[in-house]
């Protein structure tokens, strides 16, 4: 049984080690990224029992990557190596202020190799939510299809679909990514967007106009991550807004809407009140920004419960 199995590619990250433009850096340090692989392997150190559905290259970085994920306690049953593509990487640029660019290697991604048919029935009944984002569909038109079917599969299992746009106009047209994923909204059961592309979603300004939108297609669940000015939460008739956690020092925002996904969803599989889902899920993200890198950041459940104050800290 998973608690959680999501689809998509993973990039080998090459992180800069000083800031400013790419161009003038000249060291990085090599660590791994990816949307969904993020807030999957955020699942897994929250105690989440998840599941992956990709390919990696048959090379050097897909075997780190492969067996990094793996380390992380995933499982890796639906992850081969393939020999067709190398295994995608992306560079990163961060600037002063924590924020920051990416620049893909990734037009022919391993996953170009999977179908619709590599999705099977049994990938979906033994699972509780099905976590999907705009990434995945973005890096290849076939991959619509592929989410197509693996929402149909989850529906028939019974399975929850969560959805985060993660809108990467690198990849697509803010037209075609509004056409795509409005389509799979009627299947969603939970919607984790930033207020940006809540905005390019619904063609709406105000957040309640937003909110309003996204129920007209069914949707019961709903956050709208906010960075730093906190979150927004939805779950049936209830609504309340969640001011930020602390940071601290933000060193690398990349990763932190991946963060918060994993928090929430931790909440919505726990069946946690409201309250406690986004207060949790805030703080999450605001871990990932203090560390460096997409992933590293994710907090294993004691280190949030250390910084909520349910838990003392004792440091030798
Ligand atoms: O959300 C962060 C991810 O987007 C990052 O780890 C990698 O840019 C990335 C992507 O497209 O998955």
């Amino acid at each position: 049984m998973l608690d959680i199995l999501t689809i998509g590619d993973g990039m080998i990250t090459m992180n800069p080690k000083t800031k400013g433009p790419l161009r003038f850096v000249h060291e990085f340090e090599r660590k791994i990224g990816g949307a969904e692989l993020n807030t999957l392997i955020g699942c897994a150190r929250l105690g989440l029992r998840t599941g992956w559905i990709s390919r990696l290259g048959n090379d050097e970085f897909g075997r780190h990557l492969f067996n990094t994920v793996r380390g992380e306690g995933v499982d890796m049953t639906h992850v081969q190596l393939v020999d067709e593509y190398p295994t995608s990487v992306n560079f990163k640029e961060i600037l002063e202020t924590g924020a920051g660019r990416t620049f893909y290697y990734r037009q022919d991604s391993p996953t170009s190799t999977l179908t619709p048919e590599s999705l099977a029935p049994e990938m979906f009944e033994q699972t509780r939510l099905f976590h999907i984002t705009g990434v995945f569909p973005a890096i290849a038109p076939n991959n619509i299809d592929i989410i197509r079917q693996g929402i149909r599969l989850a529906k028939e299992a019974g399975t929850l679909i969560s959805l985060d746009p993660n809108i990467r106009l690198k990849l697509w047209s803010a037209e075609r990514a509004r056409e795509v994923l409005t389509s799979f909204l009627p299947d969603v059961d939970l919607l984790l967007t930033g207020k940006e592309e809540a905005a390019l979603l619904t063609g709406e300004e105000e957040e309640q106009a937003m909110i309003r939108a996204f129920q007209g297609y069914g949707i019961e669940t709903i956050a709208i991550k906010k960075g730093a000015n906190g979150s927004l939460g939805v779950d049936g008739n209830e609504q309340l807004e969640m001011p930020p956690a602390d940071p601290g020092k933000v060193v690398d925002t990349v990763g932190a809407g991946d963060g918060f996904n994993a928090g929430f969803i931790l909440g919505i599989l726990n069946e946690w009140p409201l309250k406690q889902t986004l207060a949790f899920a805030n703080t999450v993200g605001a871990m990932v920004v203090s560390v460096m890198g997409d992933n590293e950041g994710l907090p294993v459940m004691e280190e949030v419960q250390t910084r909520l104050g349910k838990r003392e800290v004792i440091q030798r």
